[in-house]
């Protein structure tokens, strides 16, 4: 069975949401970044939440997982395939939304809860923030009050992207999120699955 190291708000959110859409079997093991346990530190040195274990095969990248799972376990409509209309937009959306989104979010937070006093409002912390919120107009404008970013319909593309409004609420953005944005992510978090997946410890 998948083992996947979570915490409860970490980008783990993603593969365990995935895991309840498709009905993938299971099982979490804590991954603190306060008090890492030995296991976890094995399975990622690096400490970053998530990992993920199936058998011999060993994983650190979420979106990567998000893949994988699709394909080990699919077919998936959560999957867009290269004949279908939207591939593309499927393809950028799902690697924006760590590339182009959250990852931009790893330095804001840690400058926000580590950074000396005099350094928390520093121009790195201004062009990370700034650099997020443009990529969330961009989004928005995308959309163009569609509810979906790819193939007009619920994909892992969507998934994806809106771990943002998660990372954000830990970098201390979340109510400069775009109005657009927020409603986008506000009506995915109503699907009976991401409310499970939010529910895991
Ligand atoms: N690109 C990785 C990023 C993982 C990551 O940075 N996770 C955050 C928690 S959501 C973390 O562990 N941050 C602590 C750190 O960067 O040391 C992924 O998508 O899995």
């Amino acid at each position: 069975m998948l083992k996947i190291y979570h915490s409860q708000g970490a980008r783990s959110l993603r593969v365990v949401w995935l895991c309840e859409e498709m009905g993938v079997p299971y099982e979490t093991a804590e991954a603190s970044f306060f008090k890492p346990s030995d296991e976890f530190k094995t399975v990622n040195p690096l400490r970053t939440v998530p990992a993920m274990q199936d058998g011999d095969v060993s994983m650190i990248e979420s979106v990567a997982m998000m893949i994988y799972i699709m394909s080990k376990h699919g077919p998936t409509d959560l999957e867009v395939k290269p004949s279908e209309p939207g591939y593309a937009d499927y393809l950028q959306y799902l690697m924006f939304g760590e590339a182009g989104l959250a990852a931009y979010g790893n330095p804001l937070v840690a400058t926000r809860f580590m950074a000396p006093d005099d350094q928390k409002q520093n121009f790195t912390a201004g062009y990370l923030k700034n650099a997020i919120l443009k990529r969330l107009e961009f989004v928005g404008q995308r959309l163009d009050g569609k509810p979906y970013v790819a193939a007009n319909r619920f994909t892992a593309a969507d998934i994806s992207i809106a771990y943002i409004a998660t990372g954000a609420k830990f970098a201390g953005i979340d109510d400069e999120i775009p109005a657009s944005v927020k409603s986008y992510i506000e009506n995915l978090w109503q699907r009976p699955a991401f409310q499970r997946a939010a529910a895991v410890k």
